[in-house]
């Protein structure tokens, strides 16, 4: 794995496969997973294989990657159907409910997504 890890990261440890995920794409530089806890039929985690703590700091730091996650999750968007449409979801802080902090897409979809969100 190429650029930044961090030994205590959860999502670090899935990248690398020493904690299981439900992997459903992956590039050279990012990995697709389902999320534990789906908040839509389809809800899936698009990451860098790279650790980077939010969008903000893998734009500004690693921004070839930053690229590379959006083409992936353009991919897994195609790859699940969701051509009706879809949410990406970036929280950002633990004022927007990031919870895990390695970037991540929430990739959401398979029903009719709420406006405003919450
Ligand atoms: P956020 O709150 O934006 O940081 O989102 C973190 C997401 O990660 C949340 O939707 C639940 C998910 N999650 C937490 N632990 C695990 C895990 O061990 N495996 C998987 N697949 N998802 C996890």
């Amino acid at each position: 794995m190429t650029g930044e890890r961090d030994a205590d990261c959860l999502f670090c440890k899935i990248a690398t496969g020493e904690i299981p995920g439900d992997v459903v794409h992956e590039t050279e530089s990012t990995l697709a997973f389902r999320d534990i806890e789906p908040q839509a039929p389809t809800h899936i985690l698009v990451i860098p294989r790279s650790h980077q703590p939010n969008v903000a700091t893998l734009a500004a730091k690693e921004p070839e990657t930053a690229l590379a996650l959006l083409d992936a999750v353009a991919a897994v968007a195609e790859q699940e159907g969701l051509e009706a449409g879809y949410r990406v979801v970036f929280n950002t802080g633990a004022q927007a409910h990031q919870s895990v902090f390695h970037v991540h897409a929430h990739l959401l979809g398979g029903r009719t997504m709420g406006w405003p969100p919450g």
